[in-house]
């Protein structure tokens, strides 16, 4: 029986299970569809990246004698939705009686994808996502009876799973399995830098920028300025171009932050990663080699695969597994705004204009920025959860809600009942001092927790924690800082509050 193989704007894998499946009668439809371009204002280059992405990928379908049906947006107005597309591809192709699809990556589009069976008539066949190395049902078998999650265990069963990194013993390769210690140092301001390769746009995405640039006139970012890799073959160099002369360094300085150095020894391949263009296997792989051949010392190659075979199969499972009541947690009970600068980049706080300008300029900013700094600072004031998982969502290039939700909901703001991180990952000026060149840049005093040009983030450390003390109090890895707070003098600490209570009236203009 013939089929519609519907291929998603992030399943662009030659070997995605749909694609592997698909016989020469079926004729594979992909979709560029307002309702996906705007269930959050995305970045104009995540726009860019992933229609320039689909319309490449269609056309090596073709070239590979595939019937491809694609949908280029705003062709057809009538076509808002993929529910709008499938409806259309079945007018066309009426032979084709049944549907078959790789499982998405987002519980909203899955509850869509649900209706269509019923809708039209026809059977669905969803297929498992083995581009995952970890299934849902395998995450769900782990996760059972078990009172905590910690990564660090599902990890180091992924390793023994995958074999990475581990002797012929079945011991992890240099006898820990986790060298995040070694990777906490502060980057040299003088150190080289190399950057990640560019790509020059070609007549596709010069066309899908001039499309994106018409169409979405507000979103964040200028599309003029995309650089991205759109093909496999342009994301294998790119990461190949990382393992070759950034990853030795990856490890040691994998937190640390510079001033106008946006992408230090990150490999800025999440992006191609989580559209499908690189294979989660083959970069493992490659990392695992150069460390092999003593190329790249095991901290860096340890840290790398630690964050493809643990955080990113974790946080998939996590998501999957307690969908979809976790997007409605907040246990810290925080509501306010979102500041406008979020948007803008516009404020006098260094390291958060760095992050922010990273984020505007290149719709990515590396896992530290994400962590203690933009999301450090909405934890701290109190940002309302559901603004800032949005603008997450929203504002990164490999953002899509399988790893955003649990890492900002989860791990950044704490707002699910500690299920991800065992402690907030709250900090004062002091961690960013430490790890970044950004103080000494900075208008605020970061050894000042009260008074005018006190560094905004220290005031709302100590009221963050005096305010949540009810809820967090208990927590025993928060017992040196309560200890801390409490040792302080009635006067002092009544000065920090005071300064938070302005910094939070202000957020605005900081
Ligand atoms: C994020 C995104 C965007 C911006 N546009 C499309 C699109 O036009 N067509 C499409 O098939 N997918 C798009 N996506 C990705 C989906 O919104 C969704 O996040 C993933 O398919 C979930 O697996
Ligand atoms: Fe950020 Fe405070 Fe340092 Fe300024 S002083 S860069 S606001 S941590």
């Amino acid at each position: 029986m013939p089929r519609l193989v519907v291929l998603l704007g992030d399943q662009l894998s030659p070997a995605v299970a749909s694609l592997r499946a698909v016989e020469p009668d079926d004729v594979i439809m992909l979709a560029e569809v307002q309702q996906e371009a705007s269930y959050v204002q995305h970045h104009s280059h995540k726009l860019v990246l992933i229609f320039s992405a689909m319309r490449h990928f269609a056309q090596t379908l073709q070239q590979l004698g595939h019937q491809v049906l694609y949908l280029k947006f705003g062709e057809a107005p009538e076509i808002a939705s993929l529910t709008d597309a499938v409806a259309y591809a079945l007018k066309q192709h009426p032979e084709l009686t049944e549907l078959l699809i790789t499982e998405c990556g987002e519980y909203r589009l899955e509850q869509e994808i649900a209706c269509w069976q019923q809708q039209f008539d026809r059977p669905v066949q969803q297929l498992t996502d083995d581009r995952f190395l970890c299934t849902r049902e395998q995450f769900a078998h782990w996760a059972k009876d078990r009172q905590q999650f910690r990564m660090e265990y599902f990890y180091r069963e992924m390793r023994r799973f995958t074999r990475l990194l581990m002797t012929d013993q079945q011991q992890p390769e240099g006898g820990k399995w986790n060298y995040d210690k070694a990777n906490r140092k502060a980057c040299p301001p003088d150190l080289e830098q190399v950057p990640p390769l560019q790509f020059e746009p070609d007549a596709i995405t010069q066309d899908v920028i001039a499309l994106v640039a018409e169409k979405f006139p507000s979103n964040m970012g200028d599309a003029h300025q995309f650089r991205l890799a759109v093909t496999g073959k342009e994301a294998r160099q790119a990461f190949l171009h990382f393992v070759e002369k950034q990853l030795a360094q990856f490890g040691d300085y994998q937190d640390a932050m510079l001033l106008d150095q946006p992408f230090l020894f990150h490999s800025i391949c999440s992006f191609y990663l989580n559209i499908g263009l690189l294979d989660v296997r083959w970069m493992c792989l490659k990392v695992e080699q150069a460390y092999k051949d003593g190329q790249v010392p095991l901290n860096a190659a340890e840290g790398f695969i630690r964050q493809l075979i643990g955080w990113r199969e974790f946080v998939r499972g996590l998501y999957w597994l307690l969908m979809p009541e976790y997007q409605q947690r907040n246990t810290l009970g925080a509501s306010r705004p979102l500041p406008h600068f979020y948007w803008n980049g516009d404020t006098q706080m260094r390291c958060m204009q760095q992050a922010l300008k990273s984020t505007i300029d290149h719709a990515y900013s590396h896992h530290i920025h994400r962590l203690m700094v933009t999301g450090n600072f909405a934890l701290l004031a109190g940002l309302a959860p559901d603004e800032v998982t949005d603008w997450y969502l929203a504002v990164y290039a490999d953002a899509f809600e399988w790893v955003e939700l649990p890492n900002t909901l989860g791990m950044a703001l704490f707002a699910d009942d500690g299920v991800l991180a065992s402690k907030p990952y709250a900090a004062s000026g002091k961690y960013i001092k430490r790890m970044s060149n950004y103080c000494q840049h900075c208008p605020y005093q970061v050894d000042k927790a009260h008074g005018d040009k006190a560094c905004p983030f220290n005031s709302l450390y100590w009221d963050f924690l005096a305010r949540n003390e009810t809820k967090l109090g208990g927590n025993a890895r928060l017992q040196l800082a309560y200890r801390q707070w409490h040792n302080k003098s009635e006067q002092e600490q009544d000065a920090i509050l005071s300064r938070a209570r302005q910094v939070l009236s202000q957020l605005d203009s900081l």
